[in-house]
């Protein structure tokens, strides 16, 4: 049992460090070093703080061995200096960076080899640190193709495209009021902020099918969507004026129609394909204008997770089975999201399809510690941000790794911000 969970753990820390390596080893060190966004790092930043977080807890926390370069924490810390900062800070260069990681990952190995994991140490029961810091890595691979998305010049990540749609998905599905689990007790590698399971009284409502696509999104915006502020919030429409917003972040208008621009490639924007790149307030504002709203966290969950045969809430829409290329889009397989019906064999019983995979979904909710929790092992991961000015997304993106994603897994991000792969899907009371 120890030694498939050792098996299974060194896997996933190289398969995500080839994942790391594809996307910054793409670029040259010019690129590597410099800032394509304020929002962002430069992708050298990622790469040795994935390094240094790697080394924190499983070198110096698990492993009790001795650090490698103390010296460089302060500057990897991601609460010490904000993002615009970070590119003039005395950084690692992309050389010492790739030489640093790749020194924690031989030491990682080392205690790998030597760890015991049982429930005597809750930081390793099930392998869970290391499954912190595998998640935290995949985390950051997101972050770095959303920086990707944001540099200029020519392309340099290519991919499949996805598959096409096998399937009309349109109209809402009813889900009965009722009780359901939230959160989990079980999930081994789930975070601090997934905890614990817990009952949650959810009233009868309606949920979209299929995820708003390009196509619904642009008739609200040649219906006038972005000039009504009928639509918008007071502070929507505040940001919509201060931020000049007329469309999804990387469109582009052409005498022709609108085009986007992903990865370096310019192209007409595919009106089946779901939206990405809304913030928030857009998606409350296009909710608002199609007569629906955002559906709340517990919703999303219980549309995700709970199954009317048994009344049990599962890992997955489909199941409890691990992600497989059927079932989802994730993983950066492909560089976009799929089409509406593009993953039956991914849909929840009732009939609700891509909830995981494709785009990340805005939901209503503010970012709250369920009731029970307890930070661990550290309240900088989810605790500090409760409360904050965040709403929750949920499901994760074409660029999320199935190993960082499931049913209860919760993102957050401040209502302005689009440069992550956000869409949504629409709800309403029944
Ligand atoms: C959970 C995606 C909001 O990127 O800020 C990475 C994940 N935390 N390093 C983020 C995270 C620490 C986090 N999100
Ligand atoms: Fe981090």
């Amino acid at each position: 049992m120890t030694d498939d969970l050792r098996l299974s753990i060194a896997a996933e820390l190289e398969r995500t460090r080839a994942r790391t390596a594809l996307l910054t080893d793409a670029v040259d060190d010019d690129d590597l070093t410099r800032q394509h966004s304020p929002l962002m790092s430069p992708l050298v930043w990622d790469l040795a703080h994935v390094g240094n977080q790697e080394e924190l807890w499983l070198v110096r926390d698990v492993g009790g061995r001795d650090p490698l370069r103390q010296d460089i924490d302060e500057l990897y810390d991601a609460f010490k200096h904000a993002r615009r900062d970070r590119p003039a800070l005395p950084l690692l260069d992309p050389a010492e960076a790739r030489a640093y990681t790749a020194q924690v990952r031989d030491k990682v190995f080392d205690v790998l080899d030597r760890t015991k994991f049982g429930p005597e140490s809750r930081l390793l029961d099930g392998g869970f640190a290391f499954g912190m810091i595998v998640q935290h890595e995949q985390q950051h691979d997101e972050t770095m193709l959303a920086t990707h998305q944001l540099r200029s010049g020519a392309a340099v990540l290519t991919a499949p495209s996805p598959p096409r749609s096998r399937q009309a998905v349109t109209g809402e599905i009813l889900i009965e009021n009722g009780r359901f689990t939230m959160g989990t007790d079980t999930e081994p590698w789930a975070l601090d902020n997934e905890r614990p399971a817990h009952p949650v009284d959810v009233p009868a409502f309606w949920i979209d099918a299929a995820l708003v696509t390009n196509g619904d999104y642009l008739t609200f915006i040649d219906a006038g969507g972005y000039d009504d502020p009928r639509w918008w919030s007071e502070r929507g429409w505040a940001h919509r004026q201060a931020a000049g917003l007329e469309a999804p972040m990387h469109w582009i208008r052409d005498p022709g129609g609108w085009l986007y621009r992903r990865f370096g490639r310019v192209t007409p924007i595919e009106p089946d394909e779901p939206v990405v790149h809304v913030c928030f307030f857009e998606a409350e504002a296009y909710a608002a204008w199609a007569g629906k709203r955002l559906p709340t966290e517990a919703e999303w969950e219980k549309a995700a997770r709970w199954d009317p045969a048994t009344g049990r809430s599962r890992r997955y829409p489909w199941g409890d089975d691990p992600p497989e290329a059927r079932h989802a889009n994730l993983g950066q397989r492909h560089l976009g999201p799929a089409p509406a019906g593009a993953y039956p064999d991914g849909a929840s019983p009732l009939g609700v399809h891509q909830l995981i995979g494709d785009v990340w979904e805005w939901t209503s909710s503010g970012f709250h510690g369920y009731p029970g929790f307890a930070a661990f092992p550290y309240r900088e991961y989810s605790e500090v941000f409760f409360g904050g000015d965040y709403r929750v997304l949920r499901g994760g993106s074409f660029g999320t790794d199935a190993a960082a994603c499931r049913g209860t897994f919760r993102n957050w991000d401040h209502p302005i911000r689009r440069q992550i792969f956000s869409g949504f899907r629409c709800a309403r009371d029944a």
